[in-house]
C-alpha cells in the first residue's frame, strides 16, 4: 500500500472509532446548527481533529482542507489533503447508521489517494491513482451499465440552494421515470463509493463541496467509471454539480439533464 494511503487509512479508522463510540452512547453528542437544516456536532470536530493530528504527525508540511476546520496551510503546497470527518451528519444525529469518513490526497492538484470508511459496517473503500479501487482489500468495479432502463441511481436532495429546487425536481422526474428506482441515503461519499463498488449504477447531486466528493471521485475513476459536471466537463469542484457512472450511462444521464440547465443551474 502507498505510504500516504496507509496514513489515510489509519486516520480514517481512528476517526471511525471516535464516531462509533459516540454514536453508541448518543448522550455524548452535542448538536449545533451552522445554518438552516445544517447540523454540526462536537463529534464532527473531534473526528476531524483526530484525522488532522494523524496526518500532521507524518506529514507536517502538507496542507489540509476540512469541512469544519477550513484550510490549514502547510509549507508544501504540492500535497493537499481534503477531509470530511463525517459525511452524513444528519444521519449521525438522527441515529441512522449510514455515514462515512472521507479522506483524499491531491498531489500537484491531481487526486492521488482516497479513503472512504463506513465505521458501522466496517467497510473500507480505498483507491490509489493508477492502481484501481478496493473494498476491504478486494478489487471493485463500476457496473458497466448501458441504459437507464433497470438502473438504480443514488442522489441527494438540494437542501440549501432553494433556487435549484425546480431544476433538480425536473431532472429527478425525468430520470426516475426511466430508471428502476432511486436511492437517497444521505451520504454523498458513500453514494460515490457504492457507484465504485457497482452497488448502484450511477449518482447525481447538486451543490456539493470538494470534501463531499474528492475521495469518491478517485474511487469511481479507479473503478472504471467517469465523473463529470452537468455538461460533461470538469467544473464539478466549483459548481458542486456532479454525475458519476459508467461512461455509457453517463451520456444517457447528461442527455436528460441538459434540457434543464439554465441560468440558475449550470454545469
Ligand atoms: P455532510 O453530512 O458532511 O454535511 C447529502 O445530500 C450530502 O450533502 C452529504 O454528503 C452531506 O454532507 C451534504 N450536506 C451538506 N450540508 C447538508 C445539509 N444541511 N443537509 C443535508 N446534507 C448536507
Ligand atoms: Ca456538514
Ligand atoms: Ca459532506
Ligand atoms: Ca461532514
Amino acid at each position: 500500500m502507498h505510504p500516504m494511503l496507509n496514513i489515510a487509512v489509519r486516520s480514517a479508522r481512528a476517526a471511525g472509532n471516535v464516531i462509533v463510540r459516540a454514536f453508541e452512547q448518543d448522550d455524548k453528542i452535542e448538536v449545533e446548527l451552522k445554518g438552516t437544516n445544517d447540523f454540526v456536532t462536537n463529534i464532527d470536530i473531534l473526528a476531524e481533529q483526530t484525522i488532522v493530528d494523524s496526518i500532521q504527525k507524518s506529514y507536517p508540511s502538507h496542507s489540509i482542507i476540512g469541512e469544519e476546520c477550513g484550510l490549514i496551510e502547510g509549507t508544501d503546497n504540492d500535497f493537499q489533503w481534503i477531509i470530511d470527518p463525517i459525511d452524513g451528519t444528519t444521519n449521525f444525529v438522527k441515529g441512522i447508521p449510514h455515514f462515512a469518513v472521507s479522506i483524499a490526497l491531491k498531489v500537484k492538484g491531481k487526486l492521488d489517494q482516497a479513503v472512504i470508511y463506513d465505521p458501522i459496517r466496517g467497510e473500507l473503500f480505498t483507491a490509489s491513482r493508477g492502481k484501481g479501487a478496493q473494498l476491504n482489500g478486494f478489487r471493485i468495479r463500476v457496473k458497466q451499465s448501458k441504459e437507464l432502463t433497470g438502473a438504480i441511481l443514488a442522489t441527494g436532495f438540494p437542501f440549501k440552494k432553494k433556487q435549484h429546487m425546480n431544476a433538480y425536481l425536473d431532472i429527478f422526474k425525468t430520470l426516475f421515470l426511466k430508471t428502476a428506482d432511486m436511492r437517497r441515503a444521505g451520504s454523498a461519499a458513500l453514494d460515490l463509493a457504492y457507484v465504485a463498488a457497482g452497488r448502484v449504477d450511477g449518482f447525481f447531486e447538486i451543490g456539493l463541496k470538494p470534501w463531499d466528493t474528492a475521495a469518491g471521485e478517485l474511487l469511481v475513476i479507479e473503478a472504471g467509471g467517469l465523473v463529470t459536471d452537468f455538461t460533461g466537463g470538469h467544473n464539478h469542484n466549483n459548481s458542486g454539480n456532479i454525475v458519476a457512472s459508467s461512461s455509457r450511462l453517463l451520456k444517457e444521464i447528461l442527455k436528460d439533464i441538459r434540457p434543464h440547465l439554465g441560468d440558475s443551474l449550470n454545469k
